[in-house]
């Protein structure tokens, strides 16, 4: 059974096969951790992302990593939190699953996640987090280790409290 760990830090420099970023549905270079991962890939990775634009909501798409350690980047497209009556739980935990979907049919063994959707999209990190690591306590048994790693002290500590609670 693959490993789940919450770190701290700077998703850009983790060494894994695949990290994943929080995208918008254009796939364009944003900013947060998406304008973070186009600045560390290199202008490649804008270019490999236009060619496989665009992604809808709760959809992922891949491309190589450039310049960045790991091998791949998985796009994923979270949703936007319009209040939590337009569907945003089903959507982030489809957003979650549809990137391991996307490793595991590329062989992938060792993935970072960002906290999407959290940032710039608003969703409440406290609801966020156990929808997170749920998907990612249940794909772990396909994986070497899976990572979520938090930018932040605020995010650090939602996404540990959530784990200790659905993994003692
Ligand atoms: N490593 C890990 N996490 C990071 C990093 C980093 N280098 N930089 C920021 N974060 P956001 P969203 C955290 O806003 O809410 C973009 O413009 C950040 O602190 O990046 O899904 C896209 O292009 C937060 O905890 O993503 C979209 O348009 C988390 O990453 C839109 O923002 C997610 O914040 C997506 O918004």
């Amino acid at each position: 059974m693959g490993k789940v760990e919450v770190v701290r830090g700077d998703i850009t420099q983790m060494a894994v096969e695949a990290i994943v970023n929080a995208a918008n549905e254009q796939l364009l270079p944003g900013g947060g951790v998406s304008g973070a991962i186009h600045r560390a890939a290199g202008p490649e990775l804008a270019e490999a992302c236009r060619k496989v634009a665009p992604c809808p909501t709760g959809e992922a798409r891949i491309t190589p990593g450039f310049a960045l350690p790991a091998k791949y980047v998985i796009h994923a497209v979270g949703p936007v939190w319009r209040g939590g009556e337009a569907n945003e739980p089903a959507l982030l935990e489809k957003t979650y699953r549809s990137a391991l979907a996307l490793a595991r049919a590329h062989q992938i063994r060792t993935v970072a996640f960002p906290s999407i959707s959290t940032g710039i999209y608003g969703f409440p990190l406290e609801k966020a987090a156990p929808i997170a690591l749920r998907v990612l306590l249940q794909e772990a048994p396909h994986f070497e280790a899976l990572f979520l790693v938090a930018f932040d002290e605020k995010t650090y500590e939602a996404y540990t409290q959530a784990l200790r609670q659905l993994a003692p």
